[in-house]
């Protein structure tokens, strides 16, 4: 068999095609225009060519032509399997709230240069876990009802590997420890004092994170002494990131103190994968923002993206738990200020977000650009 010079690929009559770089350039927008997640070229014989594998095909430029999905067919050299050439995509960076913080441009600008999606995720969390102005991530959050700050966090990447940690306290940054159980112990959740423990012997520091601001409002609210949860516009920020890089991979992170004067010990949503958090690289990814309890209730970010796997929209799917949330727990109605809500992009790059009640926000970027929209919500 001689060698096909160039990249090759498969016309839709089965011909192979020689095609040269600046049509691929031009492959690669018009499939970002046709919402084609992306297009994987391999160098092969034509006899490994295998027409299963090319599952989909579109109209691009006039002619009609074969996609190759993330399929790896066996290479021409060594016949052993080769990391596809894929052609790369603009990344998409979505996140809970709007914290006048380059959180989503931190990200985006990690995978425009074809950097990892847990550094980006975790340079962009880290940002809001440092910052001592946001009550409700790291640094600055509000205290549970004893006055401890503690903190959860999780991360899960597009191989499906997660990593958490859950009421860590003095650590500043709980989505960098959550990476480290993921990647150097056979573990998902470390936490409390294991979780403190397993971070200082990763070389984390521990600090005070308890700032003026935040025992000061611990005190007034000692004051009145009524332990009941709100859920308001002051302490539900917790950061959920979603990333697909330039490949069109999907990743996420998510970070938070958890609701203020909490029960000591309460864990959220937020550490839980597929409540806070799930990804499934072949289908999207939700993370959720609200009352933790009634994420938790509904497996809220799993159910998100299973309703994408069956065929609906990141809206849809972030309506779909939403609804889900109080037709089983139909209490909630009841509250004031009860808020949960979705974030959700899907592997084709689409986003969406819902919450019960209006008032959640996200922030979106794409080709560059960071804006923040209001949400959808479920009671008009
Ligand atoms: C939690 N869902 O701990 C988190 C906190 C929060 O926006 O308020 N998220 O319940």
């Amino acid at each position: 068999m001689s060698k096909i010079e160039g990249i090759p690929i498969l016309s839709s009559e089965g011909s192979v095609l020689a095609i040269p770089m600046f049509i691929l350039h031009h492959l690669q927008n018009s499939a970002q225009q046709h919402r084609i997640v992306s297009i994987s070229i391999h160098r092969l014989k034509v006899s490994d060519m295998d027409r299963r594998r090319f599952i989909q095909t579109a109209t691009i430029a006039g002619s009609s032509i074969a996609i190759l999905d993330h399929t790896t067919l066996l290479s021409e050299d060594n016949q052993r399997e080769q990391k596809p050439l894929s052609l790369a995509r603009n990344p998409i960076v979505i996140s809970t709230w709007d914290f006048k913080l380059p959180v989503n441009e931190t990200a985006y600008g990690i995978l425009n240069k074809g950097g990892r999606l847990l550094d980006a995720i975790q340079a962009s969390i880290n940002l809001v876990e440092a910052d001592p102005t946001v009550t409700s991530v790291g640094h600055g959050g509000y205290p549970d009802r004893d006055g401890r700050l503690t903190l959860d966090a999780c991360i899960m990447d597009e191989h499906g590997n997660a990593g958490s940690v859950a009421c860590i306290e003095n650590i500043m940054h709980p989505i960098s420890v959550a990476r480290c159980v993921m990647e150097k112990t056979p573990h998902v959740l470390l936490v409390g004092d294991g979780a403190l423990q397993f971070a200082l012997e990763q070389g984390f520091k521990k600090e005070n994170l308890l700032t003026d601001q935040a025992r000061a409002a611990y005190q007034e609210w000692l004051k009145s002494d009524e332990y009941k949860p709100p859920v308001d516009e002051k302490n539900h920020d917790t950061i959920g990131l979603l990333a697909m890089d330039t490949e069109g991979n999907l990743a996420g992170g998510c970070s938070t103190s958890g609701m203020a004067w909490k029960v000591h010990g309460r864990v959220g949503d937020s550490p839980l994968i597929g409540d806070g958090l799930y990804v499934d690289n072949e289908i999207g990814a939700a993370t959720s923002t609200g009352l933790g309890e009634a994420c938790i209730k509904v497996a809220g970010s799993f159910l998100v993206v299973e309703s994408m796997r069956h065929g609906k929209s990141p809206a849809e799917a972030c309506q779909i738990a939403v609804e889900r949330v109080v037709q089983k727990q139909p209490q909630y109605k009841d509250i004031d200020d009860f808020l949960v809500g979705f974030v959700a992009m899907n592997k084709q790059g689409e986003v969406g977000a819902l919450s019960y009640r209006k008032g959640l926000q996200y922030s979106l970027c794409k080709e560059g650009v960071n804006k923040v929209f209001d949400a959808d919500y479920l009671i008009k």
